[in-house]
């Protein structure tokens, strides 16, 4: 497939990267910072999971700041202002302290504070019970990055394969699904987009600059500076939209019926890259066919964005092709037939030829390090329960929603416990009820969080992790520019009764007899195990943070592989998948092998949209108790059109409720009027409105998007939760 491995050879691959001289200014000043008191270590940041490389500074022995490490070809030095702003995790005073068990009813968030003997004991009791009572497929894990890993591995080993993240059935899917089937592979994670390089970039919703995902948003600036033609297509004038020459208020939901109005001047006025799509290109007959009735004038209604704009921005994008990058996204989940607008995405970049080419899509390389040589897992009888008779073909990782379904119903077959690492599932999974109405068919939910989340007040057992500054995790592999590894390593000590998730897990397997999955003592040994194996030390990435691999072509024209793996070896302008699916299921809809506009449900009257997105300083609802972070932005705010504001008697800095489709009223949020959004949707921050009670400093602080989120749109294509059909009144509070 495309993902190239390489054996990367230190030095001399660092030389190649030029990145010698940088290094040993590091060294050296690491020197000299050490004569005056202070201490630095490299790790990477996990605010979010871009992973970005970053260098602690120690004063004194404590914790001072965190900055980018210069090493890292990810954070180039500089983190965002989450990642400056993550030390406050360390000192936060809410965080969990020790292990915690239930006192009496779930969801009263009373427990009694236990040893980590009696906690892991108590839960490889309950593990065991689950197995011997329903199988170990009725324990599930829900996960989200790379600090599962060890706990996945543990939960394989005890015999369930049914693992999720919401990183796909709420977050990338149908992104990555309509890229893989027009392309054979997905844009990735990060994503290898070639914004710093793009001379047109195209920002569908993607909202660069409050979406901080910080290489791409430096690579932003750089396009920007060097003066690319910004076009950004979004109900909501964004900080990215600020940037823009061409700025598409476009009616939310609509955005098929536009990709298809630029697909169909590229190909009528014969704008399109006809050399790449000859030379690459499967079904594009029928494909080009198939665009002549959505003309521009045809979208116009649908979209409000007029036809000499339609025609005025297409022939842009081609005149800059193929340093045309028309951005993937990676939230998708937006209307419930996302693959197919992904897949128009997807479609548009071919058509410009940017997939493989500089200023488009890159081909990215990773180092070759295997995994750790573990023992088999146990061969389970039973298949995944997410997604029983794959009635979503087209779904290549597990789906959270699907698992909540299960555990509701008992159907496929039932579903006893959850693991929960990393993810606040309640606040994460759409329609909040249906996520407790199945914690009420758990015999066990035991969860690891650094702080008292929504999930962990509903847990029987609460397990407190150190934060990623007090400890080892996984290495980083990453896939990108350059291949290279990054190691986590701790900065400082965990303060009370914490452990690292490695511990966690190991631990847990040792209680469950489980001994032969932990060949490795302590997890220095486990990543000295990994990396010896290719030549690499433990003590250079200690010292380093981070080992670079030789760069290799990353355009098709510089010699990299032009390799497709779809059934046909080519981009797949017509899908065969999609086309063999219809044929087989007649009927089914959603299937198409081209792709088709479906309208959005029309918006009530006197009822708005509600949409929702990311502010710079916040990562989901991670971040709101984070002490730094809590005070740059302590709570979210409602953003309405100012002239419905008025109409309605509302003015910026007022308090209102939401109230949904279903009656569901949100937590009292201020209200921002501003000529910035459509009159017919409203936007909120997502992460915001905490319940948990042990969460004092963000308790109750602005509303949550997820409470309202009751209608969800299921993509047939791969079962993600379309979010953005939910709507609301503005109730004066
Ligand atoms: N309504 C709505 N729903 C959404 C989204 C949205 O915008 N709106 N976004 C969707 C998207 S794109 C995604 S990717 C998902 C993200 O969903 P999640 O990954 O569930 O994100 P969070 O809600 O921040 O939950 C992360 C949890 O991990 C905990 N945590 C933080 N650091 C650590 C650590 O070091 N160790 C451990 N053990 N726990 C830690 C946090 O305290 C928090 O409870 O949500 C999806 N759901
Ligand atoms: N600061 C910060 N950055 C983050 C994160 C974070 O938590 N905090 N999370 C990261 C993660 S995991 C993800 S998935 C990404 C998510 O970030 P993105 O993938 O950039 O975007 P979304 O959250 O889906 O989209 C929000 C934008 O889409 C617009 N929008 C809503 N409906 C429509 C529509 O119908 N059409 C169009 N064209 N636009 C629409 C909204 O107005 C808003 O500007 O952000 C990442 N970056
Ligand atoms: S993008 Fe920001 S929060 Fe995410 S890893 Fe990088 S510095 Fe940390
Ligand atoms: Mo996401």
């Amino acid at each position: 497939m495309n993902r190239r491995q390489f054996l990367g050879i230190g030095a001399g691959a660092l030389a190649a990267a030029g990145l010698t001289s940088i290094l040993g200014g590091e060294r050296a000043r690491a020197a000299t910072l050490a004569k005056s008191g202070l201490r630095t270590i490299p790790t990477f940041c996990d605010l979010c999971f871009w992973k970005c490389g970053a260098v602690a500074t120690l004063r004194d022995g404590k914790l001072w700041k965190i900055e980018g490490n210069p090493l890292d070809p990810l954070s180039r030095g500089r983190l965002c202002p989450r990642g400056t702003g993550g030390v406050g995790a360390t000192f936060d005073p809410d965080r969990l302290r020790r292990p915690l068990l239930r006192a009496r009813v779930r969801g009263e968030e009373k427990w009694n504070a236990v040893s980590w003997d009696d906690a892991l004991g108590y839960l490889a009791l309950k593990l065991e019970a689950i197995k011997a009572a329903h199988g170990p497929e009725s324990m599930a894990m829900f996960s989200h990055g790379l600090g599962g890993n060890f706990l996945k591995h543990t939960l394989k080993a005890y015999g369930t394969t049914n693992i999720a993240a919401p990183s796909f059935a709420q977050c990338r899917g149908p992104r990555d699904v309509g890229f893989r089937l027009t392309f054979g592979d997905d844009p990735g994670s990060p994503e290898r987009t070639d914004i710093a390089n793009a001379r047109c970039l195209v920002l569908i919703g993607s909202h660069l600059g409050e979406n901080m995902h910080n290489t791409q948003v430096q690579e932003f600036a750089q396009a920007v500076g060097s003066g690319a033609t910004i076009i950004v297509v979004d109900p909501r004038f964004s900080v990215a939209a600020s940037k823009a020459k061409h700025y598409l208020p476009i009616r939310p939901g609509t955005d098929t019926a536009l990709l298809l109005a630029w697909m169909n001047v590229l190909v009528t006025e014969k704008l399109y890259d006809a050399e790449y799509v000859g030379k690459y290109g499967y079904g594009f007959e029928p494909f080009a066919a198939s665009l002549a009735e959505f003309t521009p004038e045809w979208a116009y209604p649908e979209t409000c964005i007029a036809p000499e704009i339609i025609r005025e921005t297409a022939r842009e994008m081609a005149r800059h092709r193929p340093a045309t990058l028309v951005h993937p996204g990676r939230h998708s989940n937006w209307y419930g037939h996302d693959t197919q607008r992904s897949r128009a995405v997807a479609l548009l970049n071919a058509l410009l030829g940017s997939w493989g080419r500089r200023g488009g899509f890159y081909v990215p390389a990773q180092m070759d390090l295997p995994g750790y040589p573990y023992p088999p897992y146990p061969k389970s009888t039973k298949a995944k329960v997410d997604n029983p008779d794959q009635r979503h073909p087209f779904a290549y990782e597990a789906l959270t929603t699907g698992i909540r379904e299960a555990t509701i119903t008992g159907k496929p077959y039932p579903i006893k416990g959850w693991m929960v690492y990393a993810t606040n599932l309640v606040r994460a999974l759409p329609d909040e009820r249906l996520t407790l109405a199945a914690i009420q068919e758990l015999d066990l939910l035991a969860v690891v969080d650094v702080i008292p989340s929504e999930t962990a007040g509903w847990a029987d057992i609460v397990l407190p992790e150190s934060t990623y500054l007090e400890r080892y995790d996984d290495l980083n592999v990453e896939l990108f520019r350059e291949p290279f590894i990054g190691l986590r390593q701790p900065v400082v000590e965990s303060p009370d009764d914490q452990k690292p998730n490695w511990w966690i897990a190991r631990e847990l397997a040792l209680k469950l007899g489980l001994a032969r999955y932990y060949p490795w003592k302590d997890i220095e040994e486990y990543l000295s195990t990994r990396l010896e194996k290719r030549g690499y030390h433990l003590a250079d990435l200690k010292r380093d943070g981070i080992v670079l691999g030789k760069k290799q072509p990353i355009y098709f024209e510089d010699g990299a592989p032009a390799e497709f793996a779809t059934p046909s070896k080519k981009i797949e302008f017509w899908s065969s998948q999609l086309q063999q699916h219809a044929d087989a299921h007649p009927g089914v809809k959603g299937f198409d092998p081209v792709p088709r506009y479906e309208p959005p449900e029309p918006c009530p009257s006197g009822a708005y949209r509600l949409l929702f997105g990311r502010a710079p300083v916040h990562s989901f609802g991670r971040t709101q108790t984070n002490p730094i972070l809590h005070d740059v932005m302590p709570e979210n705010e409602l953003w309405l059109n100012a002239g419905e504001a008025s109409r309605l008697g509302l003015r910026s800095g007022d308090r209102v409720k939401l109230r949904n489709q279903e009656g569901i009223e949100s937590l009292p949020i201020l209200l921002k009027a501003t000529e910035r959004i459509r009159a017919d949707c409203v936007f909120m921050v997502h992460g915001f409105g905490h319940t948990a009670k042990g969460l004092t400093r963000a308790f109750h602080k602005g509303a949550s998007d997820v409470q309202l989120l009751t209608r969800i749109k299921v993509d047939p294509l791969m079962g993600g939760t379309g979010l953005n059909d939910n709507f609301v009144s503005v109730v004066p509070v």
